[in-house]
């Protein structure tokens, strides 16, 4: 409870105690970087620098997910702005909670960012997680599809986790699959997860969406990856998480 209202205080008096990360997402084909997903932080004044992990369930249950995820989307398109004003156009994943899609105000939210940061189509992607997909609500799919017309992009995360049938995903407008971290962790070796990605992989090219493994740790896994056709990485083996002007550098170091 006082964790709760922590967060509370944070968003309403000093959102400066709260802040995104970015890690780079690489194409292993060209060395380049293709985007990077947003990851909040928060600088808790007593316990230091705390993980989502620590409190976005916390956010959920309470309800204050609405208020952060706003501001997670407002400060992400504040910094591709920043971003762009400096020569750098990099796409950014925001992750969405599916208690954000059940609000109405979510689309004229996106709206205003949208216009006030001049995000240009494709350069803003939501990641959603199964679960979202699961509503048999047919509000939900209006809300994808008007996000869409802004020009948003969807990623489904921690993909394989999940139960979403096959005519399920093809119902939504999603154009990128993130190959959960578990399937890559045992690479190369596992047959079954080989299996699992290639599986992956295959389907998305007959559906026309990308696919990006998470949780590339090892040249190993990397390099498997590659093998089979999965270009597009995000993980510790090419960088973690880290600051808006850290990742800027990054950027500008890569060929
Ligand atoms: O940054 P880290 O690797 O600890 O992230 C852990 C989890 O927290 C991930 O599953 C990620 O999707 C989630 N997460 C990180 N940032 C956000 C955010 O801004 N909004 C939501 N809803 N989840 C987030
Ligand atoms: O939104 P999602 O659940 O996919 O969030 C990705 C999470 O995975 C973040 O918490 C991020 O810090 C973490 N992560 C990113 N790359 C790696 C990696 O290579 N290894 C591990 N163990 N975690 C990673
Ligand atoms: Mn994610
Ligand atoms: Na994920």
């Amino acid at each position: 409870l006082t964790l709760e209202r922590d967060l509370r205080r944070a968003l309403q008096d000093d959102p400066t105690q709260l802040v995104l990360y970015y890690q780079p997402q690489l194409d292993a084909d060209t060395g380049r970087c293709i985007g990077c997903e947003a990851l909040v932080r928060w600088r808790h004044p007593l316990r230091g620098l705390m993980l989502p992990g620590e409190f976005i369930s916390l956010a959920e249950r309470s309800g204050l997910i609405v208020e952060l995820g706003r501001w997670v989307l407002a400060e992400a398109c504040a910094e591709q702005a920043r971003w762009a004003a400096a020569g750098l156009l990099l796409p950014v994943s925001v992750n969405l909670s599916p208690v954000q899609l059940e609000r109405s105000d979510l689309t004229p939210y996106v709206r205003g960012l949208v216009q006030r940061y001049q995000i240009a189509p494709g350069m803003l992607e939501l990641e959603l997680t199964e679960g979202a997909l699961m509503s048999e609500d047919a509000r939900h799919l209006e809300v994808f599809n008007a996000l869409m017309q802004l020009g948003c992009r969807f990623a489904l995360d921690d993909f394989g986790t999940g139960y979403s049938s096959l005519s399920r995903l093809k119902r939504f407008p999603i154009s990128r699959l993130k190959i959960d971290q578990a399937f890559v962790s045992t690479l190369p070796g596992s047959g079954d997860d080989e299996a699992v990605v290639r599986a992956t992989l295959s389907m998305a090219r007959d559906m026309g969406m990308d696919v990006v493994a998470e949780g590339v740790e090892t040249d190993g896994q990397h390099h498997c990856l590659l093998a089979m056709g999965c270009t597009q990485m995000q993980g510790y083996r090419f960088a973690r998480p880290m600051p808006a002007a850290e990742l800027y550098h990054f950027v500008a170091r890569l060929p």
